[in-house]
């Protein structure tokens, strides 16, 4: 119902009437936030001491992280510089993040995994995490180091289905994207952008594509992301970097 995809193919069509188009992003705004105003739910982090508490929590696409400063001098800054709350601060202090879809495809994160830290203490453990739960194909990257074979899974395709995976060096997008037989789509990918080989979802809705990473890449950032051919459901995007 509140498919973002809809959306996504009508802003891309300019030979769509204006008034008709500006009606129907005014419907499914209101199917999208009657949505998740039902479902959205606020989620506490306590930063104290040399800690985040909770460190790791799992959310519901839609919901809000809120960071509450207890005592000391902390940030909240993502590891892959997708967020920050600024710099370092003494409380009373909250920063408070909505992980939407806007939100998501514009800071793409590794199977939907966030890690964090506080940049004064850092060194002394002080990190965490917001896994993100969602209904779409869920795109990780794991062994992403030069000269060796990583593994692009996806979960949570539609099984047996044709998956498509690019890649893009230059950033995150958005960028409509013409993607055959799904037609527009809003990728999380800045152009130019790499085709590569399609997997074949099994009959649980996964599939993995094993790449090789050559040596010359280490230390480049490469945004990644999957789409599923049958039910043209994009992935979550990925913003790597090529370790060693
Ligand atoms: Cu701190």
């Amino acid at each position: 119902m509140a498919r973002p995809w809809s959306l996504v193919k009508l802003v891309v069509h300019p030979p769509l009437k204006m008034k008709f188009a500006s009606t129907f992003i005014t419907l499914c705004a209101l199917v999208v936030s009657t949505t998740s105003a039902a479902a959205q739910t606020t989620h506490q982090v306590d930063l104290s001491g040399i800690s985040f508490s909770p460190a790791h929590i799992t959310i519901a696409e839609g919901d809000t992280v809120l960071w509450n400063w207890v005592s000391g001098m902390h940030n909240v800054a993502s590891d892959q510089g997708l967020f920050t709350s600024g710099i370092p601060v003494v409380p009373p202090f909250t920063y408070s993040l909505t992980f939407d879809a806007a939100m998501m495809a514009a800071a793409p994160a590794n199977g939907n995994v966030y890690a964090y830290h506080c940049d004064p203490h850092f060194a002394f453990g002080m990190v965490g995490s917001v896994t993100v739960t969602t209904t779409k194909p869920v795109l990780t990257i794991t062994n992403f180091l030069a000269g060796q074979t990583c593994a692009m899974t996806v979960t949570n395709a539609t099984p047996g289905a044709p998956l498509g995976f690019a890649y893009s060096l230059v950033g995150p997008g958005p960028l409509p994207l013409n993607a055959g037989p799904c037609g527009s789509v809003l990728a999380s990918l800045s152009t130019p952008i790499t085709l590569l080989p399609r997997v074949n979802a099994n009959a649980a809705g996964t599939a993995v594509l094993s790449l090789f990473i050559p040596p010359v890449a280490v230390d480049r950032y490469v945004w990644v992301q999957a789409l599923d051919l049958n039910n043209c459901q994009l992935s979550n995007g990925a913003t790597m970097r090529v370790g060693l």
